[in-house]
């Protein structure tokens, strides 16, 4: 048998040495305060055979007030679960955005408490009851739906992320994955096609672009084009199995998979057909990017490809040996087909093993098994797609667009971690 204390696996596991776990048991009783299955606090005697054994990072101090939990009945049911009190995981909130703790996340299903929210006049709060969508202007018919009728018609459901096209931001070393770009999130929305709705009215063949509008404080207006809502667009009512939460946009919104996250608009109240684009505050005044001599880019839908190494990222501390790299990869024009990884400054990349399914349009975690000797470097990923584009590096982007950020800004980030360990960002 391997001794307890030894590393039994290719990963430095945390080590229980025998001496430690014998010394456990032969501590003395405790006694705990513990919650019986009415509520009540009572006192409870410990027996010694129950106190958990110390490791090399407890004290006999913390040992000994964790009550054996096979030895107490446990809580009762609850109307609603919540996460454990031990984890903290949130989003950052400002006044007008919080942002998605991407670091701590697994897999590639963003929990609905923690969807980052982008709100430009607030959450409104709208009884689904009241509630109403019209769809109107070049239309053989037009209409106004209630809630009950959009969950009439025949119902689809996609995972797919939602990003905020101004999801960029750097200049210090101590910024997390979420400070840097937590401003994408994903979900298995669940709704009705806009197509359906489009055949519903009898959207005119001379329509080419629709006006979608919100019924929050800031009336949220933008022009789609109509090729999108004959595609993919979708009015989704429901997120990761419930009603869409009121930060999502409850009861209803528009969904363009792949685009700017300002297009899929809030609370959607109105949806207007017209032959051209309405030309509204937020695609004039903003949404709009410059580009090389002085040009500016407007009706930049698509987000481009994506990809961030989420572990070993900002706040992690390093330890030499073994460790599994991170990340995910997204992008607006359809799979993820690659992700290269780079352990040596970006001299070398080799390919990063991609979960499965990969989704159209969706976060797609990726992996790179890597042993650290405890050298200085810098770590980062790139993330190709099916069209073939390849995320630039920050030098490439910066130089494309004669500026350092704004709208689609989507370049390699670079993790440099030190001989401590200490992992930070490269500025
Ligand atoms: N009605 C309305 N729709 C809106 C917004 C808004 O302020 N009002 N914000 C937009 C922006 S800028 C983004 S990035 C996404 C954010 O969606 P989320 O808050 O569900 O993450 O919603 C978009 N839709
Ligand atoms: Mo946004």
């Amino acid at each position: 048998m391997k001794e307890e204390g030894s590393e039994h696996n290719l990963f430095t596991a945390r080590k229980i040495s025998r001496r430690k776990w014998l010394l456990g048991g032969a501590a003395t009783a405790a006694v705990v305060m513990v919650q019986t299955s009415l509520g009540k606090m009572v006192q409870a005697a410990v027996p010694e055979s129950i106190v958990p054994p110390l490791t090399d990072s407890t004290s006999v101090k913390e040992a000994l007030i964790v009550a054996d939990p096979t030895k107490v009945p446990g809580r009762t049911p609850s109307v609603s679960g919540m996460p454990s009190p031990y984890e903290k995981v949130e989003r950052l909130p400002t006044l007008t955005s919080s942002r998605t703790p991407l670091q701590d996340l697994y897999g590639t299903i963003t929990p609905s408490a923690l969807h980052f929210e982008r709100h430009h006049g607030g959450i409104p709060d709208i009884d689904p009851a009241k509630y109403e969508l019209v769809i109107h202007g070049m239309v053989d018919k037009p209409l106004v739906f209630s809630l009950a009728d959009l969950k009439r018609f025949p119902s689809v459901t996609k995972t797919c992320f939602i990003e905020c096209s101004g999801n960029y931001r750097s200049g210090k070393e101590e910024m997390s994955p979420q400070e840097i770009c937590g401003l994408t999130s994903q979900s298995e929305w669940t709704g009705v096609m806009l197509s359906t709705l489009f055949r519903e009215v009898g959207v005119r063949d001379k329509a080419s672009w629709f006006l979608a509008e919100g019924g929050d404080a800031s009336v949220m207006t933008r022009s789609i084009p109509v090729s999108k809502g004959w595609d993919d667009a979708m009015i989704a009512y429901a997120q990761n199995g419930e009603a869409v939460r009121p930060e999502q946009g409850y009861p209803a919104r528009l969904l363009l998979p792949g685009w700017e996250g300002n297009t899929s608009v809030k609370w959607l109240r109105r949806i207007e057909l017209s032959d051209a684009p309405f030309m509204t505050r937020e695609e004039t005044s903003k949404y709009t990017e410059s580009v090389k001599g002085g040009m500016i880019r407007q009706f930049s839908f698509v987000m481009d490809a994506r990809s961030i190494i989420t572990f070993p990222s900002f706040p992690t501390q390093l330890e030499r040996g073994w460790v599994e790299i991170r990340g995910i990869a997204w992008t607006g024009r359809g799979k993820i087909i690659r992700v290269e990884v780079s352990v040596d400054d970006g001299r070398s990349w080799v390919n990063a093993e991609l979960q499965g399914p990969v989704l159209d349009k969706a976060h797609t975690a990726f992996r790179y098994l890597w042993k650290w000797e405890g050298k200085e470097t810098e770590i980062m990923s790139r993330a190709i797609d099916e069209t073939g584009y390849v995320q630039p590096s920050y030098q490439e982007l910066a130089a494309a667009r004669e500026s350092k950020g704004g709208y689609h800004f989507n370049p390699v980030v670079r993790w440099r971690i030190p001989r401590s360990g200490k992992v930070v960002l490269s500025t």
